[in-house]
């Protein structure tokens, strides 16, 4: 069938809309009508090409939408299904079989590569191949071919155009909080940078009972959101020495730090941070090769350096999870959002990284 598709041709370059041909789902896919999709920075990356996704492709990984055919051995989805589109994972190794499949060792060629196993590809324009399956979705089109593995249903009267970035952006942030740390009710963490990721790791640690949040950003206006969203204390690290800032503030460090900036000085400050015995967790994605600094004798007082992705999350699980905290009044994440046409997609892009104007834009297809 056709699609409109938002197709990056070149490194750094603009998206471009053009008609595509999808082919049918085989097994264990389907055919997803898009309802809406967030922009995460990691499309930026791929953009920019700091991941090696080949080009042209269909990027887009917050997908939420309906099923509108189902392929051959798909289990438990419907025609008519609403779904939020996550991550893909294999689902049959070690790692997958102990529900980490977060940490599946296939998240690479299942995520990054542009095609699926076998090396092909859903998408084709005017006959020729376009690089696709990014996440298991390509959501930045009005209609995807994804991976079962990639759908996680939900109620018919979610609110669907929202729910997207739960499939990467806010279940990253606040899955690195509820699922990998568990700080204890009464726990200081230091979230560096204020952004859709470190927004959604404030709320969690709010919805945890931490009693020092700590958010470090350099814009005022997104250390205002942080403080509207639990923040107990922000911090400005272009006015404020952060690292001083938290020491002073807690004694001896933060029981947890967050470091969603993935810049290796402010991943470096995290890290001394944090008291001993504490866990500093590394949640974004650098270019490939990034390197940062420890101080070796602070890490022998049991401080632990971790890496978190996608908040340690089995999709299926968290995401529902994370509606109900939602609909509780728990995780206002809805506070992040600003949304545009699919056709403005360029603006979004302005608008996330130039502006600061959006948090988290998500671009709705079916208006
Ligand atoms: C990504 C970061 C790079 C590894 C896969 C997950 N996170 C969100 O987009
Ligand atoms: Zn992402």
């Amino acid at each position: 069938m056709q699609a409109k598709a938002a197709i990056i041709e070149k490194q750094g370059g603009e998206f471009v809309l053009d008609n595509v041909e999808l082919d049918a789902p085989r097994a264990g896919e389907l055919r997803i009508k898009i309802a809406a999709a967030g922009i995460c920075h990691t499309d930026l990356s791929v953009r920019d090409q700091y991941y090696p996704t080949p080009l042209p492709a269909v990027l887009g990984h917050e997908g939420a939408g309906w099923v509108e055919e189902v392929g051959p051995g798909v289990v438990g989805l419907e025609k008519g299904d609403p779904v939020v589109l996550s991550f893909s994972y294999c689902g049959a190794c070690p790692t997958c079989l102990s529900g980490e499949h977060a940490y599946c060792p296939s998240l690479f060629p299942l995520n990054f590569t542009g095609r699926r196993l076998d090396g092909s590809t859903p998408v084709t324009r005017n006959g020729e191949d376009v690089n696709a399956m990014f996440f298991g979705q390509s959501s930045f089109a009005t209609h995807a071919i994804v991976r079962q593995e990639n759908c996680v249903k939900v109620a018919s009267d979610a609110p669907l155009e929202l729910l997207g970035p739960l499939g990467c952006g806010v279940q990253t942030g606040a899955g690195a909080v509820l699922n990998a740390l568990q700080p204890k009710p009464g726990s200081s963490i230091a979230i560096f940078g204020a952004g859709s990721v470190g927004l959604s790791a404030i709320m969690a640690a709010k919805a945890s009972g931490c009693t020092k949040i700590i958010a470090v950003d350099l814009q005022a206006d997104r250390l205002k959101k942080a403080e509207k969203l639990g923040a107990t204390h922000v911090f400005d690290a272009s006015k404020t020495d952060p690292l001083e800032a938290i020491q002073s503030l807690t004694g001896l460090g933060a029981d947890y730090a967050i470091d969603t900036t993935a810049a290796p000085k402010v991943v470096r400050t995290a890290i001394d941070a944090i008291n001993t015995r504490g866990t500093m967790a590394i949640v974004g994605g650098a270019p490939l090769g990034t390197e940062a600094s420890i101080d070796l004798n602070n890490m022998l007082f049991g401080r632990k350096v971790i890496g978190i992705v996608e908040g340690s999350s089995t999709p299926q699980i968290f995401i529902p999870k994370l509606i109900d905290l939602h609909q509780a009044g728990l995780f206002p994440f809805d506070e992040l959002v600003t949304y545009y046409n699919f056709d403005d997609i360029n603006k979004a892009v302005h608008d996330t990284e130039k502006t600061g104007k959006s948090l988290k834009a998500i671009l709705r297809m079916a208006a």
